[in-house]
């Protein structure tokens, strides 16, 4: 039992009924932290460690609530004292310790990884500063330290520490760590953050993210990414990137000892799954524990390691495959370098193939490290795998046809539809009860895409959620939503392969056809929401192209009242929770082959948004599962466009020249346009799309324009479609991460699940 009302007391005071937002949101981290606390952490002799540089893991204090089994109460109680837990959640500061689907995805794991009783934890580094907070300064981004740390951060602090010896110097480092605690079943694990001990904040200004790069044992833990675009930039990522593993390592060994492991059956104790390249080096690092620290030697040290360590590719962008240069990892760590050379030579001895050595020129291949020296490989969606093992990784497929897997990526539907949409998780409790909370399925609601009260029900709720995302960017960002208004969203990173430069050409269609007359049936608002990474000048452009345009139509009465465009600032987990239940439409544009999963595509098939896609990624997956009626596809194929990059046979001037398509991409450097916004920006991105268009927007220009008419058209018919919407809710339990980590466990970590 929980009583809100004498805590409030306690700390306060007062009644629940007199204290603010703020205070009620302590009450209940102190309550939640209370109840993780009192768990006992799971245990198994076998420990999973998921190390990843990201863990994007919003708000802690509705999903934990939820998992705990508190939230019902909890919101009962606050609701008779005139609370709204939406409000109070509202209060607590997001952390900042991602980036993107990759660090959200993580974040997801760690939720099914507790849920399904799974002894494992997530390992990463505490950034004080996060990747940035983003601003928008003269319809342009600006970046700020994103300062989450504070009196009520959700860190405990574990009080260990190990020391990091780096070239010529060490440093010493602290653990803190946040509660996960699995979904209703009396369990906790932990995502665990190692920070730096001595780390000095004042290196960074109040007003930008620029710091001296070189004070590496005082900056290596402030920020997340820190830009590489310079040679310290480049080297500091390689000092946090060897920090990270070394601190992990040493915490996998010492954790196995105190279990029982004589080290020698070390795979027997743990299994390390390194998300994405980036914890590539805990591969030598544990080599040079258990060789170096342990006396083990180097053949069967090798060995040792081999059984224990697994890979998940994210990307086949070649500028996201991190290669380092060998003198850079001679400098932070010599001895890891050291160790990688000997690794490349004895895998020389094996495969005598340039296409996958280690080190080729002076530089360290981190993915064929990762390769050689893992058990296991994993894409992230059906296509991306197929693609890695045919065209990306063919070579190292044909040398381990047997390590490689597919892992289609999932969300936790703890806070992706109980937390985040609670009017659609009544709706669905009602109409096929409870037991989708454990497993997902939802397909029961299939029965029911002819029934009108669950149709209603549906219109219903979209509505509530359209309510909540209005009042949040009305306060957030001050702009008015019209009620009934079409929501249709783009967010993810902003980066020319997901393509929000090609929606931003379809605005320019659209407002040049309704200043010609062509009235939509109803307001249409567009609603974008991304970081550009800062040295990424083209994706600074497009939110500048973005936000100039938004301006334009706003200020143009003949086209306001109809067409509206919205870019979230500073979009994270918290705004994604306002956005996503409210989509009627979810753009997933991506270039075919680019995009290896997606993650916001499933949110939105979750939340009852019709999936407006190409066959990319996860896409193909949603579009077999909820038919060819129930989303609506298009664009070059992913073998099309592999085909045009590998005959070079791409022309954008071909396609510029069409006078359609000259006329929307022409728009951006007319003079009255150019005149709101920064000409040298505008005139960039025009040249680039017109000369150069690397992610082939113009190349499916003309059949988007047509298929986002037909979806508006559609639309229309409210009947048809809020069914396709039921469809999608219907048919979205594939992606729940649940699943997706009991395909890890049952294919590559092989842990014992506690009852
Ligand atoms: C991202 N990769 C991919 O771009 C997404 O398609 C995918 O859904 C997520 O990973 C999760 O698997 C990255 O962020 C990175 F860093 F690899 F480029």
């Amino acid at each position: 039992m929980i009583n809100l009302e004498e805590r409030s007391q306690v700390a306060f005071g007062k009644p629940l009924a007199q204290i603010g937002d703020a205070q009620v949101c302590r009450l209940l981290q102190d309550l939640v932290r209370e109840h993780c606390q009192t768990l006992p952490i799971m245990e198994g002799k076998r420990r999973l460690y998921y190390v990843s540089a990201e863990f994007l893991i919003g708000r802690l204090l509705i999903n934990d609530l939820i998992n705990l089994g508190l939230y019902d109460e909890v919101r009962e109680q606050l609701a008779q004292a005139g609370h709204d837990l939406a409000a109070v959640d509202d209060q607590e500061v997001e952390p900042s310790l991602g980036n993107g689907g990759l660090g959200r995805l993580a974040a997801c794991f760690m939720d099914s990884v507790a849920t399904l009783g799974l002894p494992g934890d997530g390992v990463g580094l505490n950034y004080h500063y996060g990747l940035f907070h983003q601003r928008f300064v003269d319809n342009q981004q600006t970046a700020l330290p994103d300062e989450w740390l504070g009196e009520q951060d959700c860190l405990e602090d574990e009080g260990k520490s190990f020391e990091v010896q780096f070239g010529d110097f060490s440093v010493v480092s602290h653990l803190y760590s946040i509660d996960v605690p699995g979904y209703h079943n009396g369990k906790r694990n932990r995502l665990r953050l190692f920070d730096l001990e001595g780390v000095d904040d004042s290196l960074v200004p109040d007003d930008s993210i620029d710091f001296d790069k070189t004070k590496v044992a005082k900056n290596l833990t402030l920020f997340l990414y820190p830009d590489d675009s310079d040679e310290d930039g480049r080297l500091l990522r390689v000092y946090q990137q060897y920090f990270m593993v070394s601190n992990a390592a040493q915490l996998i060994v010492s954790e196995a000892v105190e279990r029982g492991s004589n080290l020698h059956d070390l795979p027997d104790y743990a299994v390390v799954q390194i998300n994405d390249t980036h914890p590539t080096m805990i591969i030598p690092e544990l080599i040079r524990i258990l060789t170096q620290e342990h006396g083990i030697d180097f053949e069967e040290a090798v060995g040792i390691v081999r059984h224990m360590v697994a890979y998940t590719n994210h990307t086949i962008l070649a500028e996201a495959l991190e290669k380092w240069p060998l003198e850079y990892l001679a400098k932070v760590a010599p001895k890891i370098a050291k160790i990688i050379e000997l690794l490349d030579q004895m895998q020389r001895e094996e495969h005598d193939d340039p296409a996958v050595a280690i080190i080729k020129d002076g530089t360290v291949h981190m993915a064929h490290l990762a390769i050689h020296y893992g058990f296991s490989v994993n894409g992230v969606a059906a296509l991306h795998t197929k693609i890695l093992e045919e065209t990306e990784l063919h070579p190292f497929y044909e040398l381990y046809p047997e390590k490689f897997s597919n892992k289609t990526n999932g969300i936790t539907f703890r806070r992706w539809l109980m937390g985040c949409n609670p009017d659609l998780t009544s709706l669905v409790d009602k109409t096929i009860g409870t037991d989708w909370h454990r497993t997902a399925d939802l397909t029961p609601l299939m029965a029911h895409v002819d029934d009108d009260e669950v149709l209603d029900g549906l219109v219903e709720a979209k509505g509530k959620a359209k309510a909540r995302m209005r009042e949040f960017l009305l306060t957030h960002q001050g702009v008015t939503v019209p009620e009934d208004a079409i929501i249709d969203v783009q967010v993810k990173r902003i980066h020319e392969y997901k393509r929000q430069q090609m929606l931003a050409l379809y605005l320019i269609w659209k407002y040049l056809d309704i200043k010609n007359g062509n009235k939509p049936a109803r307001p249409i608002t567009v609603v974008f929401g991304g970081k550009a990474a800062p040295a990424y000048t083209i994706a600074q452009d497009i939110i500048h192209l973005i936000l100039t345009l938004s301006s334009w139509i706003a200020n143009d009465p003949d086209v306001a009242p109809y067409l509206q465009v919205i870019m979230i600032e500073n979009y994270n987990v918290s705004a994604a929770e306002r956005v996503i239940p409210a989509a009627d439409i979810s753009e997933q544009i991506s270039l075919a082959s680019k995009e290896a999963s997606g993650t916001s595509n499933m949110k939105f098939m979750l939340n009852g948004a019709v999936t407006l896609c190409t066959l990319d990624g996860a896409n193909v997956e949603i579009a077999d599962l909820v038919g060819e009626d129930n989303i609506y596809t298009f664009g070059t194929s992913s073998r099309e466009v592999e085909r045009l990059y590998a005959e070079g046979a791409y022309d954008p001037q071909a396609y510029y020249h069409k006078p359609g398509i000259k006329l929307l991409v022409d728009f951006i450097t007319n003079p009255a346009f150019m005149a709101t916004g920064n000409e040298e920006r505008l005139r960039r991105l025009h040249d680039d799309m017109a000369h150069k268009d690397w992610f082939m927007a113009l190349l499916d220009l003309e059949e988007y324009i047509q298929v986002k008419e037909r979806v508006y058209a559609d639309y229309e018919d409210r009947g048809a479609w809020v069914r396709k919407a039921l469809v999608n809710v219907a048919q979205a339990g594939t992606f729940s991460s649940d699943r997706t980590i009991a395909q890890y466990n049952e294919d590559i970590w092989h842990l014992v699940p506690q009852k």
